[in-house]
């Protein structure tokens, strides 16, 4: 018999789907890995078809009951699941880091208080959301954000339930359901947030989960002619494979893609600012979709920067991620490692130096990389690796400088660090990129527009953005004329 309850670092986290209100098995399974010691935590229910036809029956069944929740319930409840969600915090920050490797340190301190804060930023968004109301000849337009029905989401492995809780935030508040699909390689946050949001008083039906792969249980749910929106974040592979399933039923989509993001270093910036946002960009093992991991340096500072980099970079500890110490941890699976050492291998056998790194550790590790002797058209320029590895070009022209960073199909995000504000303005009025920072890197405030150009995504997440989205935008123009007197 297959045990639905695992225990992972202490914490209790049942492994089956969760529809309607109630735990539902699956006939199949498959094996959840922990990437921190390659330990198999337990066997995840394997969702098909079936269970995504449950989930989004469920989602619709319950939506229209969520729908007329009056507003203030509705943020009422959001904020219960962030009061429980910061109740549990070390439990989340555990099971996060065992499932998918990075650090314990910014699960606890910075990750999770974020995802309570998800819930509470959308749930006072939604009390503020009015357009005012005006006149056409004598009659009054009213334009009200009604709710669009259930929405389909799919998150990837890298940020779990941070990522998620950006798209379920919104969508609830906005008065829709939801079907989540997790990664496969990190189911778990997932399923401790449905136990958080039923004891917060979520009614059944409003927030369901299939588990399981995105050929099985993915595909089955963004095909689904009853849902309303489908918002994804992962890769553009996939991201195309959707946009085709989302066209059937001409179903709006959100797509926050990949990156090839660069940080650009003026010969004018500080260096050590500009090192330290470059080191930064190992974060999470290189897992990040806004990763500036195309360096571009201009020449007159490109050996004094990649001295006091290498310098910066040898300090880097990198290991077990439940460790307060380390400050890289392992990536994500066997075989995305293996992905990251043929995009390195390749480059080198090109002719790429490696200035640090190169290689793979003991383990699930790769060691920080950084290469050199790189060709703008070359595969380790333009294709996203999502692992530790940077490359070095230098430029000698503020005009070079911004043609060679947007010389890619991406466009997700770009960092300038430069000390000339005239010239920050110059350049990042030219950057072809969702979200561009000036001598800072990271800095995210939910208010403000988020997503990709080009093939790093379509749409924006965040504040007005998010609600555009999951709501259906009605406009309702009332005559003076033709009221009975009563
Ligand atoms: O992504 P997938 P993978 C990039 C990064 C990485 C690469 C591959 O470069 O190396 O993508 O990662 C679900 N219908 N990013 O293979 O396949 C899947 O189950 C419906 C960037 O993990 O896109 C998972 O839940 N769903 C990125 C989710 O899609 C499907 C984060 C993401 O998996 C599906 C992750 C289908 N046909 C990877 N196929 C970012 N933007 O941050 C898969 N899925």
């Amino acid at each position: 018999m297959t045990a639905h309850r695992i225990t992972v670092a202490g914490v209790a986290v049942d492994t089956r789907h969760w529809i309607g209100g109630a735990r539902v098995a699956s006939a199949a399974t498959f094996t959840d890995v922990s990437p921190v010691d390659g330990a198999a935590l337990g066997e995840i229910a394997r969702g098909t078809a079936t269970e995504a036809e449950a989930a989004v029956a469920a989602a619709q069944e319950a939506f229209p009951g969520w729908a007329a929740t009056p507003r203030a319930e509705r943020a009422r409840i959001l904020h219960a699941i962030a009061d429980g969600v910061e109740k549990r915090i070390e439990d989340l920050a555990i099971v996060e880091t065992t499932d998918n490797g990075a650090l314990l340190r910014s699960h606890r301190r910075g990750v999770m208080p974020r995802v309570a804060h998800n819930f509470r930023f959308f749930a006072d968004w939604l009390l503020t959301l009015e357009h005012e109301d005006f006149e056409t000849r004598g009659h009054t337009n009213h334009v009200s954000w009604d709710p669009a029905g259930p929405c389909v989401l799919i998150t990837p492995w890298n940020a779990p339930l941070m990522l998620a809780t950006w798209k379920i935030a919104p969508a609830l508040a906005a008065g829709n359901t939801v079907v989540l699909k997790p990664a496969e390689w990190t189911p778990l946050t997932a399923s401790l947030l449905a136990d958080i949001a039923h004891e917060a008083g979520l009614p059944a039906g409003v927030f369901n989960i299939v588990q399981g792969y995105g050929a099985e249980a993915g595909s089955a749910l963004v095909a689904h002619p009853d849902v309303r929106r489908i918002s994804f974040t992962g890769s553009v592979p996939t991201a195309k494979t959707i946009a085709a399933a989302a066209a059937a039923h001409l179903v709006p989509t959100s797509f926050e893609l990949g990156g090839k993001s660069p940080l650009l270093v003026f010969g004018d910036a500080d260096l050590d600012l500009a090192v330290d946002l470059a080191v930064e960009q190992y974060d999470n093992a290189g897992q990040v979709c806004l990763a500036a991991t195309r360096l571009l340096v201009e020449s007159s500072v490109a050996e004094e920067f990649t001295r006091r980099f290498i310098a910066k970079a040898a300090r880097l500890r990198q290991g077990d991620p439940r460790d307060e110490a380390t400050d890289i941890g392992p990536n994500i699976h066997p075989r995305q490692l293996e992905k990251i050492d043929g995009f390195v291998r390749r480059a080198l056998a090109a002719g790429a130096r490696a200035v640090i790194g190169g290689h793979r550790e003991d383990g699930q590790y790769y060691a920080p990389t950084l290469l050199t002797d790189v060709a703008q058209d070359s595969e380790i320029v333009q294709e996203e690796v999502f692992g530790p590895v940077l490359t070095l070009q230098t430029f000698d022209t503020e005009e070079e400088a911004v043609r060679l960073a947007n010389d890619t199909r991406f466009g997700l995000a770009a960092t300038v660090a430069t000390g000339d504000q005239e010239r920050a303005e110059r350049v990042t009025g030219q950057l072809v990129a969702g979200t561009v920072w000036v001598n800072c890197f990271f800095v995210r405030d939910l208010q403000a527009p988020f997503g990709g150009s080009r093939e790093s995504g379509v749409g924006r997440e965040g504040g007005t953005w998010s609600f555009d989205f999951y709501c259906d935008l009605k406009n309702t123009v009332t005559s003076p004329k033709g009221w009975r007197d009563h």
